[in-house]
């Protein structure tokens, strides 16, 4: 039978036995398990025996979601046949459901599957480059505040990105905000800056997931000073096209 005539085959008997489906039976399986994986008792669900399962010659129908399952026609038993990656499947969406149609003959009956596909804690956090440098003056003022890049988690729920800490030291603090779809966190300065007592200053913000156990990414974070007369006369040669100036850190 050619490819295309097949799959007229699938849809034409698809669509005569569709009135005569017979409800739906929910399933629910973590992603990630291993081939082989049994689901349930598809016999036991559907209320008939593993032996007219094979009688009647039971099967999966194709579609896309086929490749996943398969049934034991000796067993009843559902199970898994192929890798089954949720963040592929879904991406971000909350619930990740995949529908299957199953087929028994003489007499014909068409039965719908659906197959929730439970979320495992199998991404830490990122942040999009795993250093940041910071390039300020000693002049900011106690309380100035720096935004920081967002970490990402592809896992949803209680598996994804709940929470970021900053590694301890005397200048800053860190002030999480929590938006409808992302969490973000800003630096805010607790104490002045001198560069002549710490010309360099290394952070490391953690970003944390909320799973158990928890996953978490870092970024290492540098502050580098800029000598305000140099950045002055950068200015300077840019509008000017000259500059005369030493490299003395707060001479005016
Ligand atoms: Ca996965
Ligand atoms: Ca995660
Ligand atoms: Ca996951």
């Amino acid at each position: 039978m050619y490819v295309t005539e097949f799959y007229c085959f699938w849809i034409v008997l698809f669509l005569s036995l569709w009135e005569s489906s017979l409800g739906q039976v929910v399933y629910s399986v973590s992603e990630e398990v291993n081939k082989g994986s049994v689901i349930g008792n598809i016999a036991k669900d559907l209320k008939i025996s593993a032996q007219e399962l094979e009688s009647h010659m039971f099967q999966i129908m194709p579609g896309s979601n086929a490749k996943y399952f398969d049934v034991n026609v000796k067993t009843g038993s559902l199970f898994v046949k192929d890798r089954i990656d949720r963040e592929e499947l879904c991406g971000n969406n909350q619930k990740c459901a995949l529908n299957l149609e199953a087929l028994a003959q003489n007499p014909h009956r068409l039965y719908r599957l659906e197959i929730i596909i439970v979320d495992v804690n199998d991404n830490a956090p990122f942040f999009p480059d795993s250093n940041h440098i910071v390039n300020v003056t000693e002049d900011a003022n106690i309380g100035d505040r720096l935004p920081l890049p967002n970490a990402k988690d592809s896992d949803v729920g209680s598996n994804s990105l709940k929470d970021y800490k900053l590694s301890s030291n005397e200048y800053f603090s860190l002030d999480v905000h929590s938006g409808q779809k992302s969490l973000s966190a800003e630096l805010v300065l607790q104490k002045a800056l001198d560069r002549e007592k710490q010309a360099v200053i290394h952070l490391i913000l953690t970003a944390i997931d909320g799973g158990k156990p928890p996953k978490s990414g870092t970024l290492n974070i540098l502050w580098e000073f800029i000598n305000t007369v140099w950045f002055a006369c950068t200015a300077f040669l840019l509008s000017q096209r000259r500059c005369f100036c030493t490299l003395q850190d707060k001479v005016y």
